[in-house]
């Protein structure tokens, strides 16, 4: 059973025992595709739920290797036959681990999320010619490589010049034909940006496009380059926020608002319904990290503070 699932029938059995009586039905979701990372952008399941994305969009993102993501649905007998927002959402809480390290570097153990940075991703492709690596003079070369590589270098420095709450990164990175013997012919690289603020990721998109310009240009090289995701920053329901802070406050934890750095199926459900996050600590703020981990004491109160938040929300509006 997924530890969403047994959450559920916790809360369901608490519920019960308190005596707690709630015409609200209690749905646990799983949303599909929220990571990004096979088929882009993010939030896919989600944004699709929210309005952000259309079910043929989702539907027509291809993989690395040309796999549909509808295909693939229907592959492993996800592809569900419900039409997309039947089911009417009245308030949805996430509850999830930080991904960062602010909670643990504070002793903390919630975080009560406010909102979730705003967030862009780039697709790059850089374009030069393959060659002897023997044969072909340095003066004469177009090393796609050389250009993606100072990019990497130019990225970063657009996010540290707007840090401490910018973020830049190339994670992905294909080169052509990738052979230690040729001159690279082309390369293909994603970008992330991030920041809570529009306008600063509004013109750090300008300055990596001028970037690209003035750096690949120069070494005869060419480039196409375009944003595949677009996530504004979101604000959470005050209401939702006021009852995980009354929860973790019930429960005797320690708290502190944030916003969430990583991108959450709560930014698009927040288009849709009153929407707001728990997180709990992760070790050494590690994720995306096969030694990722947090502890059953710190989901427990994860939980805890979801029941608390839950039952508040509901008395009020349910
Ligand atoms: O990329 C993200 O922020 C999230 O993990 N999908």
């Amino acid at each position: 059973m997924c530890w969403a699932c047994s959450v559920r029938l916790e809360v369901m059995r608490t519920l019960h025992a308190t005596g707690y009586e709630t015409n609200a039905p209690l749905e646990i979701i799983n949303w599909t595709n929220e990571e990004g990372s096979r088929f882009a952008p993010a939030m896919l399941a989600s944004g699709v739920f929210a309005g952000a994305f259309t079910r043929e969009f989702a539907y027509s993102r291809r993989d690395r290797d040309g796999k549909a993501f509808e295909a693939e649905l229907t592959r492993i007998g996800y592809k569900g036959s419900e039409p997309v927002g039947q089911r009417k959402i009245g308030a949805m809480f996430e509850l999830h681990i930080e991904q960062g390290p602010i909670l643990e570097a504070e002793g903390k153990t919630i975080g009560v999320v406010t909102g979730v940075q705003g967030m862009r991703w780039y697709e790059v492709t850089v374009a030069g010619q393959a060659a002897h690596t023997g044969a072909t003079p340095m003066h004469l070369r177009k090393n796609a490589l050389l250009g993606a590589s100072r990019m990497v270098e130019q990225i970063h420095a657009i996010a540290i010049k707007h840090s401490p709450d910018a973020v830049g990164t190339v994670g992905l990175m294909e080169v052509r034909p990738n052979s230690r013997n040729v001159v690279p012919g082309e390369v293909f690289f994603c970008v992330d940006f991030r920041h809570p603020d529009e306008a600063v990721l509004e013109t750090m998109e300008q300055e990596f496009r001028a970037a690209l310009k003035d750096t690949i240009e120069p070494l005869g090289l060419t480039y196409e380059e375009k944003r595949i995701w677009d996530s504004p920053a979101v604000r959470f329901d005050t209401e939702m926020i006021g009852c995980v802070r009354g929860g973790a406050e019930k429960a005797g934890y320690l708290t502190r608002d944030m916003v969430s750095g990583a991108g959450r199926d709560a930014a698009y459900i927040a288009r849709v319904a009153p929407t707001t996050m728990i997180f709990v600590p992760c070790a050494g703020g590690v994720s995306h990290n096969e030694s990722e981990s947090t502890s059953f004491d710190e989901c427990g109160s994860g939980a805890q503070v979801l029941l608390e938040a839950v039952l508040a929300y509901d008395r009020r509006f349910g």
